[in-house]
């Protein structure tokens, strides 16, 4: 914290909490606020890069739309303020009378992308339900890429890991944009500084293949582009995988060693022919012919996926075709080779050069709804709503919300809303008045990003280097708020409960600091926490990790055709088109929606904010230009989208880099409403045409929130 004169400024290190990304940042700060940020040009791995949402920061901190104090509704509906003690006194009695009557599993918690940048509020939120022994955790991870926590685990885990990007020969992207959204799958080009180090990849001879259907800002730097109908990525990627195997282009060596099923998979993609593939994903045989080969002929580098086809339908089985190509192709760290991420927050693993014998899919506890269970300690977001409104034992009845924002972004706008009106306690930690806290009992001020200790916990094993970063609060408090982690050690203590960490329990009787949390839930990582802390910004080239043999007894094998992966590849045959896979007739239904990220904000968050509101209000519904002149639309007008579920408006903007009979659009817009009348101004959520009962992934119970059938209606053409 300054020790300089109040009125002077002092420059502290810090890094970008805004997204994951976690760029570096000097801020400058005066009287105690955030008055400018820069990246850090010598920063080794991000070199100055920030992005415009992150520049925004000092605006946030003090924007006059920033809760300053917690909120408590009136029985008219309208809030009042409250202190943070008394909320915390009258939501603590709540909970315990609400565990007291129902159990456990009615106290549920959802941490969504405001938490995710909090390094304490993911392992805060965890704790407080294992402290009372309930299941009800929840997190926008199953509503984003659950089959990254499911797929692997069924064709087995390489325990050094897929290769690095560093030094890939090839990159095959399906379905992600890191130009805009910053996020690449593990080997993927990552937010950290993409464009130069894209250019530099490719520099050094890395071809780059891209499928999408936009031509988005990082297909159109792609050697090779396949702008597949959405939806079709298991087709496609079963197609590239026959290509493969039937040039004898995959690894024959490791394959013998450690694949148990390849014959399995042949003959499961063997139905995929270039022709059947070609037409039914409507892409040119020849370039999947050269994607297959350009892939499968380097040495080094991977396949991975992003949220398009991780929300598309078969997500499960597209992630696991994606990992199966990796796997043939041999595309895993072999003894000696280098690590490219530290991995110093977590406890280290061994990293052999073996497949790991454990295969635990979907082990968590039992949901209510549709026989799935838990992923990962984590029950499912796409069922949460349900469990809220289906009455008897185990039903939710108090929902805790730490960063997120579910009237826009779950699934189901019309039941999740059913949902936060059933409940008889919901609490919303917001730093403002998002669509879920207008719903809430209370909205808890919480502290924003420069107000807190914190370190890059979901970069750890995605920096492309063995990289460490810290920062302590830079900024004064503003107001009465309270950290994410703060709140649950609140409730929990006024509870009767406790917070059980890696790092043990945590004390009850005086608050502890952030950094204090911070060794707590951290403990036994790679890098000892003071170590982390001593160590901002530094690359450590000392502490790479290098791949050991594997163990000469290890026999296990990946299977990279297990019995259902292969039932569902025939039933993709069957269905004969994605739409076909939630029950629906796709000549009804002609259009596919697909999701994106937008620059300028962070899903639900960004628009309040002057420079980021400038850049639009509203989420546009892309079309291709020949679309539009079919459906004699011109830019501006409103149509009405309908999906076998509901229906969304949408404003019509031309873009040819979207391709034909697409819609592309932004999620997480709009409010409350289900009518869309504020439209033009706050745009409309997408997530209201997803269906959480149909097309869902059997293991994980992703739904269909990209590649949604869809068919269109003209609501208003404007002044032409
Ligand atoms: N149809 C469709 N649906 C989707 C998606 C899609 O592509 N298509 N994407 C899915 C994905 S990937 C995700 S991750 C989810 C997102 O789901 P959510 O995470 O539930 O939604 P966000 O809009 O990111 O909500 C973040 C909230 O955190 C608040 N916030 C920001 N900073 C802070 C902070 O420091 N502290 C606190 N306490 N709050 C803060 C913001 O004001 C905002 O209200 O949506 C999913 N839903
Ligand atoms: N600026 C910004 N950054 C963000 C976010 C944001 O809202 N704004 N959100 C953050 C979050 S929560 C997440 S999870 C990450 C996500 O990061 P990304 O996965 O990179 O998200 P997108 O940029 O939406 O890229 C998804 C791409 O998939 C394509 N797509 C859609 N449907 C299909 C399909 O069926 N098949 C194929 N092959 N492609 C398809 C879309 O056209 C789009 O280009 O981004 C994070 N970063
Ligand atoms: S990319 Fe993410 S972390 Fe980096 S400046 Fe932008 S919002 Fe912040
Ligand atoms: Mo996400």
């Amino acid at each position: 914290m300054s020790t300089t004169a109040d009125h002077e400024i002092s420059t502290h290190l810090s890094f970008c909490r805004f997204c994951h990304a976690s760029c570096p940042i000097e801020v400058d700060v005066q009287e105690g606020r955030a008055v400018a940020i820069r990246g850090v040009a010598d920063d080794p791995i991000f070199a100055g890069y920030t992005c415009i949402k992150g520049r925004q920061i000092p605006e946030q901190m003090t924007h006059p739309s920033r809760l300053l104090s917690s909120l408590r509704r009136r029985p008219d509906g309208t809030f009042e303020e409250i202190s943070s003690t008394s909320a915390m006194d009258e939501i603590g009695a709540k909970l315990r009378h609400i565990l007291d009557t129902y159990g456990p599993r009615a106290i549920a918690s959802y941490t969504g992308t405001g938490g995710y940048q909090n390094s304490l509020a993911v392992p805060a939120a965890r704790a407080f339900h294992q402290g009372f022994d309930s299941p009800s955790f929840y997190t926008s991870v199953t509503i984003d890429q659950p089959a990254k926590s499911t797929a692997p685990f069924r064709v087995g885990i390489w325990e050094a890991g897929y290769h690095n990007f560093s030094d890939a020969e090839v990159l095959l992207a399906i379905g992600y944009n890191p130009m805009v959204s910053s996020f690449g799958p593990v080997g993927g080009l990552q937010g950290t500084n993409p464009y130069v180090v894209l250019r530099e990849a490719k520099k050094r001879g890395m071809k780059l293949i891209v499928i999408d259907p936009r031509r988005t800002e990082f297909a159109s730097q792609a050697d090779i582009h396949l702008a597949p109908k959405p939806g079709e990525d298991p087709t496609l990627m079963a197609g590239i995988l026959k290509v493969v195997i039937d040039e004898g282009l995959f690894d024959h060596e490791f394959c013998d060693q450690w694949v148990a099923d390849l014959p399995q998979l042949a003959d499961a993609v063997s139905a995929f022919t270039l022709e059947y593939v070609a037409k039914r994903c409507d892409v040119p045989a020849d370039d999947i012919v050269a994607a297959a080969r350009m892939f499968a002929s380097a040495k080094k580098g991977t396949s991975g996926t992003g949220t398009g086809p991780s929300m598309a339908p078969h997500s499960g089985l597209t992630e696991h075709l994606s990992i199966a190509l990796n796997t043939i192709c041999g595309r895993v760290n072999r003894e000696g080779d280098k690590l490219e991420s530290g991995y110093f927050l977590y406890p280290e693993t061994p990293r052999r050069a073996q497949v790991h014998a454990a295969r635990l899919a979907a082990s968590g506890a039992p949901s209510r709804m549709r026989n799935l269970r838990g992923i990962r300690g984590e029950m499912l977001t796409t069922t949460l709503a349900e469990e809220i409104l289906t009455p008897g034992e185990g039903q939710v009845r108090a929902l805790i919300v730490s960063g997120g924002n579910p009237v826009v972004a779950w699934p189901d706008q019309e039941l999740t809303l059913k949902a936060m009106k059933d409940l008889e306690l919901l609490v919303v930690i917001d730093h403002r008045m998002s669509s879920t806290a207008e719903f809430a009992h209370y909205v808890v001020a919480p502290t924003l990003s420069l107000e807190r200790a914190d370190i890059p916990h979901l970069m750890d094993r995605w920096f492309r280097a063995p990289y460490t970063n810290y920062t302590d609060a830079v900024t004064e408090r503003e107001g009465d708020v309270l950290n994410e982690w703060e709140v649950f050690w609140e409730l929990a203590k006024r509870m009767g409960s406790t917070l059980p960490f890696p790092g043990g329990q945590t004390p009850m009787d005086v608050r502890p600091t952030d950094d204090q949390m911070i060794d707590l839930a951290y403990a036994g990582s790679r890098m000892p926490m003071d170590e982390v802390r001593a160590n901002r910004r530094k690359v450590h080239p000392d502490k790479t990790m290098t791949v050991s043999a594997a163990d000469p007894d290890c026999t296990a094998k990946f299977t990279v055709a297990p019995d259902d992966i292969v039932a569902e590849m025939a039933e993709i045959v069957v269905e004969g088109d994605g739409a076909a896979a939630l029950g629906i007739d796709p000549s009804l239904y002609p259009f596919r929606l697909v999701s994106r990220r937008l620059k300028h904000v962070l899903n639900s968050y960004g628009s309040d904010l002057s420079a980021l509101g400038a850049k639009g209000s509203s989420n546009s519904a892309y079309m291709n230009p020949d679309d539009m002149k079919d459906h004699d639309l011109v830019d501006g007008d409103l149509i009405e989208i309908f999906s076998p579920r509901a229906s969304v408006q949408g404003l019509v903007e031309s873009a040819p880099d979207v391709r034909r009979g697409v819609i592309s659009m932004a999620h997480s817009w709009g409010g409350s409403s289900l009518t869309d009348e504020k439209v033009r101004d706050i745009g409309s959520p997408t997530s209201r045409l997803v269906s959480v009962d149909k097309g869902y992934d059997r293991i994980n119970g992703m739904v269909v929130q990209s590649a949604i059938p869809v068919r269109i209606a003209v609501v208003e053409h404007i002044n032409r």
